[in-house]
């Protein structure tokens, strides 16, 4: 297979995503008879979400979410910090979302940009979630690209198989560009594929340009994914589905690293229902399981759920998939 092609199914070839157009932007200082002049790399995640929406409309039939007439936009208690949800439904995704933090301030152009895009499915279908979580902060980004897997991957599945042997070179494409962004939390990597794309880096425009391309490439894998899934009928598979589903949005409304931003722009109240409610929307409704059901290593003394991100703390210094992606630990 060529690199920059990708199969799933005899009949998928990943269109390559559109190219985007650079956007610099120039700053001029003036102090006294001084110019300073200086470009700074500028990202909107915005158009991030506004061309994978474009692409998916050219295949598949959106409706709005209901969420939508609650969650479209927000301002933050400093009242500089915009927040913007966007919403989405079709016959086989369950919901397809995105939010969006900008704050704009007189300082510093881009100060704090978050970006969080994922869709779910129906249960009745095993398709990995799709999860991009940018975090942009003064000149440091933070990134996690991948199709969050419904079934562990950390041993060779048919899971893996039917959907990331075939478009492997999607992640080959970008490996050099984007890293292994060094130790994270150990939990995570339960949730992720050998897809996923993590990584840190300073911005560039260089390296945002590619972030936009490879989004919209992992995107469009995900994209076709979906409209090749069969229903699956047999009860005991969509439970399966249903559970895998729950437990990775219990998860994530729980210990997501995005909480504490969030409680600062937003109060502790409102920031548990957008993560609730919003963004890991589901977790009340796709199963009764609680987090200490799901990761009783969590359970405090007094049977509470311990604050800790991880019990098991940071580890995976290296990727812990070879380039085939068979886990290596
Ligand atoms: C950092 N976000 C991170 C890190 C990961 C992720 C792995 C590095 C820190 C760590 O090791 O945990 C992302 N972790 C994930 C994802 C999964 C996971 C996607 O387990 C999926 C299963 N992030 C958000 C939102 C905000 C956000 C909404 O999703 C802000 C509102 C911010 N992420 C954010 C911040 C950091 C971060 C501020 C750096 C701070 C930190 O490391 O705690």
């Amino acid at each position: 297979m060529e690199l920059g092609s990708s199969s799933i199914g005899p009949s998928f070839k990943a269109a390559n995503p559109p190219v985007r157009i650079s956007k610099n932007t120039n700053l001029t200082l003036r102090r006294g008879s001084q110019r300073f002049s200086f470009r700074v790399s500028a990202v909107s995640y915005k158009e991030f979400a506004d061309s994978a929406l474009e692409e998916t409309r050219k295949r598949v039939v959106l409706e709005p979410s209901p969420l939508q007439e609650r969650y479209s936009s927000m301002t933050g208690l400093d009242g500089k910090t915009q927040l913007q949800m966007l919403a989405f439904k079709s016959p086989k995704i369950r919901l397809l979302r995105s939010m969006a933090i900008e704050n704009e301030t007189m300082q510093c152009l881009y100060d704090l940009q978050v970006f969080d895009f994922a869709g779910f499915m129906e249960p009745e279908y095993d398709t990995p979630i799709f999860c991009a979580n940018f975090f942009t902060s003064a000149n440091t980004n933070i990134v996690v690209l991948d199709l969050n897997p419904l079934q562990q991957l950390t041993d060779q599945t048919d899971y893996q198989d039917k959907y990331y042997k075939n478009i492997m070179s999607i992640y080959h494409k970008y490996d050099e560009m984007f890293p292994w962004g060094g130790k994270l939390t150990a939990e995570s990597i339960k949730f992720f594929s050998p897809l996923v794309m993590w990584t840190r880096f300073s911005s560039s425009q260089d390296k945002h340009n590619a972030l936009f391309s490879a989004f919209l490439e992992y995107y469009q894998a995900w994209l076709e994914m979906t409209i090749q899934v069969k229903e699956e009928i047999e009860p005991s598979q969509v439970r399966a589905n249903r559970e895998a589903q729950h437990k990775y949005l219990t998860w994530r409304a729980q210990k997501d690293p995005g909480h504490g931003l969030l409680r600062k722009l937003f109060g502790e109240e409102k920031a548990k229902e957008l993560l609730r409610d919003f963004l890991f929307n589901g977790v009340n409704e796709l199963g009764t399981k609680t987090f200490i059901d799901y990761f009783p290593e969590y359970q405090t003394e007094d049977g509470t759920v311990s604050d800790k991100r991880s019990i098991i703390g940071k580890s995976f210094e290296t990727r812990p998939w070879d380039s085939n992606g068979l886990f290596i630990g």
